[in-house]
């Protein structure tokens, strides 16, 4: 996880102070919430608001709120600057949702920054929900995106520093190693979700995966129903963390079918993780799984499995602020 650098962390009980505060004299947000993991995502917040406030769309919002930590260099874990594939490939997953359905996707996406924009792209120009691999590249390019090198001289020094210690045999699973916390491996990705003041809903959620991955690993973060889901009149989620562990739960559309269910969005997260430890028992110690979600009046709610994951919000005041969120294990 990124340090604690933009903006002050806010309270230690998690989310219980902002949904509270979001909820509103009548239940209802009276403007935008945006919601967004890690705290690099409150400068995603901020983009979001101010594209709201130029005019933009729920949609436009969330999209640019995603696009700032895919150009941020010094983030290792989205866009350009990501760590690469074990075979030195910076691949990238992204999607993103409406909550009328609209979706678009990409994965193992290479040579372009702004995923999250081809997968828009995706959504408005094609009759399909999700491209991959060289198909969703040379779309992107067909489509006016510029393909330029994603592997930074940073994140080629550290995979060529993993490469040196690393078997590198093609064992299958690899992926499901578990990083220490703070090195290299401990990924992160942006998921962004957002309540217009409206009561709409939309969402994306954009990430190179897990460093030094098989080539051709897909995590969760791509999939509609696992990394993002959205529904009109209950809410969105998002998930980071190890994705196989997400996807296997379809997680982000597990904590938004709580909510319809009438769970409050933290409880649903809390549910999911437990539902994921429930499920694996051992197998999921060491890895860290987080989701956010917020729900149909503005609330918001944040859990993870391990300590260390934090969540930006920016409610009615347009204030960014980070929070630590709550987790099931100490
Ligand atoms: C993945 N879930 O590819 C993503 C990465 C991530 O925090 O979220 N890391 O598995």
């Amino acid at each position: 996880m990124a340090g604690m650098t933009r903006r002050t962390m806010v309270g230690g009980i998690g989310a219980a102070l902002p949904a509270a505060a979001l909820a509103g004299q009548n239940g209802a947000a009276p403007a935008p919430v945006i919601l967004s993991t890690w705290d690099f995502g409150a400068a995603a917040n901020d983009a979001a608001i101010a594209r709201l406030r130029a005019g933009g769309s729920l949609l436009d919002a969330i999209e640019a709120g995603a696009r700032v930590p895919e150009a941020d260099l010094s983030n290792h874990s989205v866009g350009k600057g990501g760590y690469p594939d074990r075979d030195g490939h910076v691949t990238l997953d992204a999607v993103i949702m409406d909550d009328a359905g609209h979706v678009g996707a990409v994965a193992a996406l290479e040579d372009v920054t702004h995923a999250v924009s081809v997968a828009r792209a995706v959504m408005e120009r094609t009759p399909h929900t999700l491209l991959v691999g060289e198909g969703a590249r040379r779309f992107a390019l067909d489509n006016g995106f510029r393909a330029e090198s994603l592997l930074t001289p940073d994140a080629e020094a550290e995979w060529r520093k993993w490469l040196s210690t690393a078997k590198y045999q093609p064992v299958a699973n690899i992926e499901n190693r578990r990083p220490a916390p703070g090195s290299a491996l401990d990924h992160d990705t942006i998921g962004i979700v957002g309540r217009g003041a409206d009561g709409r809903f939309a969402g994306a959620c954009t990430t190179s995966g897990m460093a030094f991955k098989m080539r051709g690993r897909v995590g969760d973060s791509p999939q509609v129903g696992a990394g993002l889901f959205v529904e009109a009149g209950v809410g969105a989620a998002t998930a980071t963390g190890v994705g196989e562990e997400v996807t296997r739960i379809a997680g982000s559309a597990r904590v938004v079918s709580s909510m319809r269910a009438g769970m409050a969005p933290a409880a649903a997260c809390r549910e999911a993780v437990e539902h994921i430890v429930r499920l694996r028992g051992k197998a999921i110690d060491g890895m860290q799984v987080g989701f956010i979600a917020i729900g149909r009046t503005g609330a918001i709610g944040a859990f993870a499995l391990m300590p260390g994951f934090t969540y930006a919000l920016t409610g009615p005041d347009g204030r960014s602020t980070v929070h630590p969120a709550p987790s099931l294990r100490g």
